[in-house]
Formats: structure tokens, C-alpha cells, sequence
């Protein structure tokens, strides 16, 4: 039997099996031409590496949590030696094999993803020299910018009688679309075209507009009051991106949006009801380990509640800055080492601390928003991935942040501080991970709960098992000893057996906080659903099936991501 992967890390961590050598400079041997390749074939190494590839591997192929794939590196090691390696050395054969079945050391295998002949072109391409693609520039940025229905013909009040606070904004992945989706009828309100791939939905600090980026770069601006909400403005914000957010300040509700990519690294702030852009910033620069690195890409952006401020986290650096929005001509940001390779996260319960991954670094960087500070750096089990992460009162512990693991089978729990004086006697565990809540794998992506909520939900959609990647496992938080409860997520969706992997991912509460979203996430050609679980009972609510809903990924209640509730 083919395993995806060994450890559940892979998909993050592609392509150990690239061999090392450690040789003098001078020892350096002759490498083999690239192989040869059609234009079409090329074409469509690019299309696939855009696709499914620079995610992990970075554009340039320099690496950051997958291997670096250039023709050839080297570097050299504090003791003068030399150390190379490359695609060219691995050779087609090599390469091939590692692109199907992936490696013990994290790389997925693409052999259900990709035909033969894919997988074959994408050994030939990584051994090709990369492009580097083009900038994004104000002039290219201005080009894109489409205002498709100008502030001023829109409507003054809310237009329809949904209840918006309680709309899920839900990411059809592979089609390219978000489907807005009625959470008291659990209907389908209308699917908007969006970028390719939508990574997430934001809101603005009001609750009309949401924010979507796609992989592409193309940010899309949704109208909520409109009688049947439309994208009313787009930009194309950069080729490659993952992260969209809005000025939420005192006096600055609604005003700005900024959106990070990945390429070019930078970011881009822009008006907040049109999606202008006014002023763009380079990421490029040095690493917290003191090397100039060309392609720090943006992963996640938060909008601080208690400052005008985005805390924007720049992957391969390792740089967390503050982002000062109040004068953006005389733009202040505030740089704050902590460890690569940032990803993703979520506030704490008090909202001045934001807990961030640094995955390759097994940690987790806590910044404090008040004094602009580092406030920790806490050592975890193998590559934290926390989504947004959890916040809830432990029994013994009191207010925590909890994140999963892609790399190892635990929960982790983390003690946070707070100024309320009922709390003050937790004081002595702040930025201690009190407890590691054991789960029956590894591969998880996102743990969820809310302030009504006893229960801690945590998904395991990259498990190399299909039971575990199916499934759904819920804690108890008034005994977190017991082991979680297992929720048979995809069989509870009625879906037909089927070859893809039927992922259980994400779980989203809605607006008050008693029932459950989790998408089920098949292939492009399958049929896909969202399961909603009463949160008390954990029983099936409803099943939310179309088949215009394709690949359904993330889900963003309005109210919940507008006040940053998790
Ligand atoms: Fe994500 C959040 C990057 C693959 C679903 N993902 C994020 C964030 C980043 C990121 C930087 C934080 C954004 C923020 O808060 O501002 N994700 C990446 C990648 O680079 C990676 C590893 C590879 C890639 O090529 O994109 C990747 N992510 C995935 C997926 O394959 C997932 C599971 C399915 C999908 O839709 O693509 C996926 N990522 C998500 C979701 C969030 C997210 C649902 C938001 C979680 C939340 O609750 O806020």
C-alpha cells in the first residue's frame, strides 16, 4: 500500500529525501545540463509549481519549509567547508520517484494528484534554472484595480434580510470561487467569483465588507448590504499571496485594508472600500539569523484592536513587524525578531497578545501589542500550526491559547495573561506550555473553540490514515484527562465512498456559538459537503451539500471573524 506520507508534517515540509554533500569548494564536480523541455512542458511545470509547489518550496526554489530546489546550491558551514546539493544531482529518475510517492522526511506524494506524465515534467522542471518572476509595482497594481461599483452607488443601508452576522463566508477552492452561505437556513446566498484558490476571508471592523485573497494574488471586496451581496471592487495584489486585513481601529473602522504576498514580498496598503492601493513595502531584507534572504514572503496579518496597527509576520526572516497605520506617508513599523519560519495565528483571549508559528523552529512567538515587544518564545512538539488557534479558562490553569501539530500527535496548551484580578493566581504558568492534549495522530491543521463552548475541536486532515484525516476529535474541557471523542465527520456527510481523501478541515463556530461548520473536502471532481454539528450534543444538525459547492476549505462566520472570536 502506498503511504502518503510518514509523518503528517509532509505537506509543509517537502522533499527531504534531496541528497547533501559535504565537500570542499575546490572538490566541486561537474553537474549535468538540465534536461531538455518543450515550451508546452514548461508551461506546465509552471502551471503545476505555481499550483501545488511554491507553497512550501518558495518561488525562487530557495526553500523555507519544503527543500530548496535550485539546479544547484551551496553554502558554507561555519568550519569552511562547502555544502551542495540540487535537483541536477538527484537526476530525473530520483526526482520523479520523490514527486510521487514523497519522502519519510515530509514530502507529500503527488501520485493521486498529478498523472504520470505531470510528475514526470515536474522532475524535468525543478532541474531547470527558475524564473524569477516579475515585480508588482504601483503602475501594475493600478493597471488591475477594478472599482466595479464606486462607494457612492451603493447602497446607504442594508439592502437584504439576512441576518449577516451569522453569514459564512466559505472558500470553494479549486473552483475559484466563495460561496456566501445563510447560517440560520443554512442556505447557499449566492457564490461570487473570486482569485484562484482563496486563502481567507476577512472583515472589515463594521461587518459589510469582506476581504478575500486568492492564491494569485487578487484581493476581492464583497458588499454584504447590497440586495444580493456582490464583489464590488478587486486587485490584483501580487502573483502569489495568503493574507488580507482591515484597519480596525478607533477612528480608522473601515478605512484602510492591507494584503500580503508572497510574490513579489511586500505589502500593499490600500483604501478600504475600494481597494486602491496607496502604498507598498517591501519585505526583502535580513533573516533573524543575520543573512540577506530575497524572497521573504507575508504570512499571516492581524489588525490590532488596541493601537492603529497590523502585526504583519514575514516567513523566512523570521521578522514580526508592527505596522503603523495612522500616517502611512510617514509610515512607522516596528521590527521584532523571533524564529522562522512565521505562519499562522490568532490572538490571545485579551487580544493584546498575538501567538504566531514559527514552524521550522518547532515554536511558537508571542508579541506584545502593548509595548511592541517580543513577550515570548516557547518551545513546542514539531511544527505548531495553529490557524487562528483556541482560546478557553483550563480547569487547572486558567485563561490558554492551544495550537495543533502538523509534526507530532499532541495539542499544545499554552498559559496567557490576563489583567482580569479573578485570573492573577495563573500568573506563575504565563507562556508555559502547561499541557500537551494527546491526539491519536499527527497532521493537524486547525483547533477550534468559543467563549459558550466546553469543547475544543481539532481536525487531522493531513494524517497519512484516511480514518484520522476523515475524522474530527473533540475535547472536554471541564476534563481534558479523558481522551477526545471521535466525530466521523465524513460519514456523517453521506458522501459515496470515493479514491480522494474525503479531509475533514476547519472547524468555524457561528455566530452564537452552539453549533460547528466543518468542510468536508474531497477532489475537484468529487462531490464535497459541510457538516454542522450542534456543539453540545455533537450531534449532525444539518449536511449543507451542492453541487456547485466545490472543494469547500475554509469558512469565516462574519461576526466571529469580524470580532476575532476563537
Ligand atoms: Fe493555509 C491560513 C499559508 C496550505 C487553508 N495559510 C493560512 C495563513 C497562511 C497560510 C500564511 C495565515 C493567513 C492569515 O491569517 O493572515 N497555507 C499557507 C501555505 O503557504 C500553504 C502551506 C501552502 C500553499 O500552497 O498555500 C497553505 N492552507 C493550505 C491548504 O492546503 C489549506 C488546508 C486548504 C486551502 O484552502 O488551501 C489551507 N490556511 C487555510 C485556512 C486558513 C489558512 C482555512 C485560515 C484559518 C483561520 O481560521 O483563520
Amino acid at each position: 500500500m502506498k503511504q502518503r506520507l510518514l509523518m503528517a508534517a509532509t505537506f509543509w515540509t517537502a522533499a527531504t529525501g534531496l541528497a547533501l554533500n559535504i565537500v570542499t569548494a575546490q572538490a566541486a564536480e561537474k553537474l549535468p545540463d538540465a534536461p531538455a523541455m518543450t515550451a508546452e512542458e514548461k508551461a506546465t511545470g509552471k502551471r503545476i509549481y505555481f499550483e501545488r509547489c511554491a507553497g512550501c518550496h518558495g518561488v525562487l526554489r530557495k526553500g523555507a519549509t519544503g527543500k530548496n530546489l535550485e539546479p544547484h546550491w551551496s553554502k558554507t558551514l561555519p568550519d569552511g567547508k562547502v555544502q551542495e546539493g540540487g535537483t541536477l544531482k538527484l537526476g530525473s529518475e530520483r526526482l520523479g520517484k520523490i514527486v510521487a510517492y514523497g519522502t519519510d522526511g515530509g514530502m507529500v506524494n503527488f501520485d493521486d494528484i498529478l498523472t504520470k506524465e505531470e510528475i514526470n515534467i515536474m522532475a524535468r522542471y525543478i532541474q531547470q534554472t527558475p524564473e524569477i518572476p516579475p515585480e508588482h509595482g504601483m503602475k501594475e497594481m493600478m493597471a488591475s484595480w477594478k472599482l466595479i461599483v464606486p462607494p457612492d452607488k451603493r447602497p446607504k443601508k442594508q439592502m437584504n434580510k439576512y441576518n449577516l452576522k451569522n453569514v459564512f463566508s466559505v472558500t470553494l477552492r479549486d473552483s475559484g470561487e466563495v460561496a456566501l452561505i445563510d447560517g440560520d437556513t443554512k442556505k447557499i446566498i449566492t457564490i461570487v467569483k473570486t482569485g484562484y484558490a482563496v486563502h481567507i476571508s476577512r472583515l472589515s471592523y463594521s461587518g459589510r465588507y469582506v476581504y478575500t485573497i486568492g492564491r494569485d494574488g487578487l484581493t476581492s471586496l464583497i458588499d454584504l448590504w447590497m440586495e444580493t451581496p456582490a464583489v464590488v471592487a478587486t486587485l490584483k495584489a501580487g502573483i502569489d499571496a495568503r493574507s488580507v486585513d482591515t484597519s480596525k481601529f478607533k477612528g480608522y473602522e473601515d478605512k484602510y485594508a492591507i494584503v500580503g504576498t508572497y510574490w513579489p514580498p511586500q505589502y500593499v496598503i490600500t483604501e478600504g472600500d475600494t481597494l486602491k492601493p496607496l502604498k507598498i513595502v517591501s519585505t526583502r531584507g535580513i533573516t533573524v539569523d543575520g543573512d540577506y534572504h530575497p524572497e521573504p514572503r507575508v504570512a499571516s496579518i492581524v489588525s490590532s484592536h488596541i493601537k492603529p496597527e497590523w502585526v504583519v509576520n514575514i516567513k523566512e526572516t523570521g521578522q514580526i513587524m508592527l505596522v503603523d497605520y495612522s500616517d502611512i506617508k510617514n509610515l512607522k513599523v516596528t521590527t521584532i525578531e523571533s524564529a522562522k519560519f512565521l505562519h499562522d495565528g490568532g490572538w490571545d483571549a485579551s487580544k493584546r497578545y498575538f501567538l504566531v508559528a514559527a514552524n521550522a523552529s518547532h515554536k511558537i512567538a508571542a508579541v506584545d501589542t502593548k509595548t511592541g515587544k517580543l513577550a515570548a518564545l516557547i518551545d513546542t512538539k514539531k511544527i505548531p500550526h495553529p490557524g487562528r488557534g483556541a482560546n478557553f479558562v483550563h480547569p487547572k490553569y486558567g485563561p490558554v491559547w492551544a495550537t495543533g501539530h502538523l509534526g507530532d500527535s499532541v495539542v499544545t496548551v499554552i498559559s496567557t495573561p490576563s489583567d482580569d484580578p479573578k485570573y492573577a493566581k495563573y500568573k506563575q504558568y504565563n507562556w508555559k506550555v502547561v499541557e500537551e492534549l494527546k491526539m491519536p495522530g499527527a497532521g493537524n491543521l486547525f483547533v477550534k473553540t468559543h467563549p459558550k463552548s466546553r469543547h475544543l475541536w481539532a481536525d487531522l486532515p493531513q494524517n497519512p490514515e484516511r480514518e484520522l484525516a476523515e475524522a474530527n476529535f473533540v475535547f472536554d474541557m471541564n476534563d481534558l484527562s479523558k481522551p477526545p471523542k471521535r466525530i466521523e465527520v465524513a460519514k456523517d456527510a453521506g458522501l459515496p465512498e470515493m479514491k480522494a481523501v474525503r479531509r475533514a478541515v476547519h472547524q468555524e463556530f457561528n455566530e452564537k456559538g452552539d453549533e460547528v461548520w466543518i468542510s468536508v473536502w474531497a477532489g475537484k471532481k468529487d462531490p464535497s459537503a459541510i457538516v454542522v454539528y450542534d456543539d453540545k450534543t455533537l450531534k449532525v444538525k444539518a449536511v449543507i451539500k451542492d453541487p456547485k459547492m466545490i472543494t469547500p476549505t475554509g469558512k469565516f462566520n462574519v461576526y466571529n471573524t469580524q470580532h476575532d472570536i476563537y
